[in-house]
């Protein structure tokens, strides 16, 4: 029985930070079909295994738990894999990190798709988008990272901040390549410290197991990719 099983389109996106978790800590997991993912998503919420309204879901299979919520999930695995340091600090920029990367997820899906790219709206969001880049740049920076070397957080290993720093940024730049320029002039320790992770055995694998150059797929993504053309 494997130990975890999984609730995500077959896409990264939110569900890629999970992924990127379970491989690092070599957990054996799997995942459930489009049609199961969107059976429980429309069940009602006394008969989901926990109460949501959208994926990711991850069922601990030993623990018999449930969890929505990919910063809920996170934490949860980042808790029980000993991945966020004990320090009370740091402990809260690791919730900071995941919160950071969820609102740069939705913004550039404008809002979880709710409206689409135009070239103007695009062009009018690459201040914001590059000051994401410099604020997680800057956060590293204070705990001593640097292109060649450091993590998020100044751990001397791996932690959530750092895994969730590379999906967020080593994912979007891979599956949007004329956006890897745009994070190495604004962020090279954050795009030295992804390069790292990303070349880690588990991390590299994830990547190659990943469906294409989709990232979050939908209309949204059409619209992103065309914006970026
Ligand atoms: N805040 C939630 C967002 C969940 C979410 O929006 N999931 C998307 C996929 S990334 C979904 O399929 N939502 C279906 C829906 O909202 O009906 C999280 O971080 O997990």
């Amino acid at each position: 029985m494997a130990d975890y099983t999984l609730y995500y389109w077959p896409i990264p996106f939110r569900g890629q930070f999970v992924r990127s978790v379970l491989a690092h800590v070599h957990a054996e997991w799997d995942e459930k079909t489009f049609e199961e993912i969107q059976a429980m998503r429309c069940a009602s919420p006394d008969e989901q295994p926990v109460p949501h309204v959208g994926p990711p879901v991850l069922i601990d299979r030993a623990a018999d738990v449930s969890i929505a919520q990919t910063e809920a999930i996170l934490t949860y695995l980042g808790r029980k894999h000993e991945l966020i340091p004990g320090d009370l600090v740091l402990e809260a920029f690791t919730h900071k990190v995941i919160a950071d990367a969820n609102d740069v997820l939705y913004e550039m899906t404008r809002y979880n798709g709710a409206q689409m790219w135009s070239d103007a709206t695009w062009a009018d969001y690459q201040p914001r988008l590059t000051r994401w880049m410099q604020i997680f740049e800057d956060t590293g920076r204070r705990f001593g990272l640097t292109p060649e070397s450091g993590s998020l957080l100044g751990t001397a290993e791996i932690g959530i901040a750092d895994l969730t720093a590379h999906i967020l940024w080593g994912t979007m730049t891979t599956c949007f390549p004329t956006l890897r320029a745009v994070l190495d002039d604004n962020a090279p320790a954050l795009a030295g410290l992804s390069d790292r992770i990303g070349a880690l055995p588990d991390q590299a694998e994830l990547q190659r197991k990943s469906n294409g150059n989709e990232w979050c797929s939908g209309q949204i993504e059409a619209s992103l990719r065309e914006v970026l053309s």
